[in-house]
């Protein structure tokens, strides 16, 4: 893996603003078609044979959407339960303290840059872990003859089945070598809708021959040489958890850069960054709610995505930045999320500061933080 380190000068006073910026961050930012933690919980089961939209600890979903839970998630890891508005904001407070000691290796009782970077690194790799296992219960599942590979129509059969077809029916047609009747028109077309790389959940049970392109898109991608369209398990993995391999995250930044590049320079501008998908402002309400995805979404460009600062994202800068190992991002991440509690500005996190923002690195208010720093730490 090359390391490259992108420069990116005078990042700690460009994070002033952040101080005032969290309390527009999470709740409001949401376009209408963007799914929340929840509902992504839900559509897991019904896709399971479907590379995720979503990955835990990547800043950017598949479709290009900001990940509106990438702080949460890089500081929970997957012990994000507990916190829960029905938890109680006792045992929520104390929960949350518990892992400020944690991530307080020196224990002085503050959380410094290092130390929170340190912690990014070690919920990512709790991160990879899951989906490793997760991979691993799914590839069982398509590898029923337990060879250890999966051919192209194999998966083919499990995931069409998986859309509602009849498993076995759908197997002959394709032995016999059968039209399978899946939207047979586009086929072969270069077109390509808004999320083309995600096999987006809207396509629900209607599978068109355009999903099944670009799963095999990425199938071919998954596949390392010899180019025999059978994956291994890791393959499989990196199939459905592009973060997991080098080869796969430019894919998948290219998909993004592909989808968002709209003058086919294969960068990407600030403006097409933030251009809207087609139909998604439909009252007042949704135009507030728009504004601050743009919002957002400019500042993401500005102060992380365009390391260099040249008003251009190039796919250097985009992988490096969706790149959830990349230890320069982790510690730039690591400088922002101290920055945006940082109330006293020492550029540590007190226990305070982490229980006043707790909904930043929690996604709950836990209320009546003052009492609680002298009852529970
Ligand atoms: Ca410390
Ligand atoms: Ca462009
Ligand atoms: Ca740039
Ligand atoms: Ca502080």
């Amino acid at each position: 893996m090359a390391s490259r380190q992108a420069p990116l000068g005078g990042l700690a006073p460009r994070c002033l603003w952040l101080l005032g910026a969290v309390l527009v961050m999470d709740v409001s930012a949401r376009p209408a078609n963007h799914s929340s933690a929840r509902e992504r919980a839900a559509n897991r089961e019904e896709n399971e044979m479907l590379p995720p939209d979503h990955l835990n600890g990547v800043k950017l979903e598949m479709d290009g959407h900001l990940n509106r839970d990438f702080h949460q998630e890089v500081f929970l890891g997957k012990d994000a339960g507990g916190f829960e508005e029905d938890a109680g904001p006792r045992r929520s407070r104390r929960k949350l303290m518990l892992i400020f000691s944690k991530v307080d290796l020196n224990t002085d009782r503050r959380i410094s840059a290092k130390e929170m970077q340190h912690w990014i690194m070690e919920k990512t790799a709790e991160h990879f872990q899951e989906a490793i296992a997760e991979s691993r219960a799914h590839f069982r599942a398509v590898d029923p003859d337990g060879d250890g590979h999966v051919s192209w129509d194999e998966y083919k059969v499990k995931f069409l089945a998986s859309k509602g077809h009849d498993e076995r029916e759908v197997a002959d047609k394709i032995k016999n070598k059968w039209d399978l009747n899946v939207d047979e028109e586009s086929k072969g077309s270069a077109s390509r809708g808004q999320c083309g790389a995600c096999g987006s959940t809207d396509a629900g049970r209607e599978v068109g021959e355009e999903v099944l392109e670009n799963l095999k898109d990425r199938w071919y991608q998954a596949d390392n040489p010899p180019p025999d369209l059978l994956l291994t398990e890791s393959e499989f993995l990196s199939f459905l958890h592009p973060e997991h391999s080098r080869g796969m995250l430019q894919f998948m930044v290219k998909e993004i850069i592909r989808d968002l590049d709209q003058d086919g320079d294969k960068k990407l501008s600030l403006s097409e960054f933030i251009s809207l998908p087609v139909g998604t402002v439909e009252n007042q309400q949704g135009q507030d709610v728009d504004d601050g995805w743009v919002r957002d979404r400019k500042r993401e460009f500005e102060e992380l995505i365009d390391a260099n600062h040249d008003g251009i994202v190039t796919m250097a800068e985009l992988e490096d930045y969706m790149d959830p190992m990349n230890e320069f991002s982790a510690l730039n991440e690591a400088k922002q999320m101290i920055a945006i509690a940082d109330e006293n500005q020492n550029h540590f996190l007190e226990p305070e500061e982490v229980l006043k923002y707790s909904e930043f690195f929690t996604g709950s208010k836990l209320v009546d933080y003052a009492r609680s720093v002298h009852e529970e730490f």
